[in-house]
């Protein structure tokens, strides 16, 4: 039995609203102001979920603002190029498109941000176009795209209310990123967003942060407690937790080459949706999401390595003969 029930006359599978920002991959191990080459790629997480449904199969558009400048149309290029509607996405005049750095070190990642003010922070309620948003079957963003700015949030927030309201399924990943906000006013904005959603996918970390306990366990009931149907909890190499009423799979995952974390969890994000779009059962939809989120591992950038559906399945029928009849 599907798990969601999806109205088939909708024109897109899914719309993700949130920023995209330029990225800056550094090349080799240290300080970033002692970095010398970069690898330029894309990022910000609700455009990486866009760009990996898309490749996944999905008919799919994206509703940002992006600067009149050159960041900004090699964006727009980027999602032209995958096959993503761009038609609501609004290039500000004299707007800047923000970027971000990665640099490692001790095999830590740590992200710089230059991003305040930026044109997706100026995201607001006015560019939300409901009709727009009703024409998909998935409606996703996540705890950056609040975080950004309070008209960024309210715009979110507002996106989901109509999307419940009208039955556009719910996805929603919390991303917290505590540079962006103090623990407590995401936790706040975080929580409404949660009540709105349909399916909530955080990290282990994420869950901690975001419900004060140590057990996953205890963490997932609170967040079922906040009205959620579908939650997925991600533990990275060791795989997910995904829960949907009385059921419960702890599905391990897949061991590959680890090259880049970058970007990983929002594959996982929109192989999730991807595979309930098939009204497949939560087991094989976390079989699925772990094989798209093991093979983005094995490349550099949130972007570039992104698999494409053809690849997670040869990759599924190598590694795991029987997963088609989960
Ligand atoms: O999930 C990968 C993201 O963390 C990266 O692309 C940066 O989304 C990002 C952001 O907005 O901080």
């Amino acid at each position: 039995m599907a798990i969601f029930n999806f109205d088939e006359t909708k024109k897109l599978d899914a719309i993700s609203l949130g920023e995209p920002l330029l990225e800056f991959n550094a090349r080799e191990m240290g300080n970033l102001s002692e970095i010398k080459t970069f690898d330029r790629g894309w990022g910000g997480d609700t455009s990486n979920f866009i760009v990996a449904f898309s490749r996944l199969g999905g008919r799919v558009g994206y509703v940002t603002r992006v600067g009149s400048d050159e960041f900004g149309r090699c964006f727009l290029k980027l999602w032209e190029k995958e096959g993503i509607d761009v038609s609501r996405v609004v290039i500000e005049d004299g707007g800047f498109t923000g970027i971000y750095f990665i640099s490692r070190k001790n095999g830590e990642h740590d992200f710089t941000y230059y991003r305040k003010d930026s044109a997706a922070s100026h995201l607001s309620m006015k560019d939300i176009d409901v009709n727009y948003i009703l024409s998909a079957k998935i409606f996703h963003s996540s705890g950056i795209s609040q975080a950004i700015s309070a008209s960024c949030c309210e715009a979110v927030l507002y996106a989901m209310k109509k999307s419940k309201e009208s039955n556009v399924i719910v996805s929603y990943d919390p991303n917290v990123r505590l540079k962006l906000w103090p623990l407590e006013k995401a936790q706040e904005a975080i929580s409404k967003a949660i009540r709105l959603s349909d399916i909530v996918m955080p990290s282990l970390e994420d869950l901690r942060l975001l419900t004060n306990t140590e057990s996953i366990e205890d963490g997932v009931k609170k967040l079922m407690g906040l009205g959620t149907k579908l939650i997925v909890v991600k533990l990275g190499e060791k795989g997910c937790l995904i829960r949907f009423k009385d059921e419960e799979h702890l599905v391990e995952g897949f061991k590959t080459k680890l090259v880049d974390t970058t970007g990983a969890g929002d594959a996982f994000d929109a192989a999730i949706n991807m595979a309930l779009l098939q009204g497949w059962s939560i087991k094989k939809a976390a079989v699925f999401a772990n094989a798209t989120a093991a093979l983005k591992l094995k490349g550099r950038g949130a972007v570039t390595a992104l698999p494409f559906r053809k690849e997670v399945e040869r990759f599924l029928d190598k590694r795991l003969e029987k997963w088609r009849d989960f």
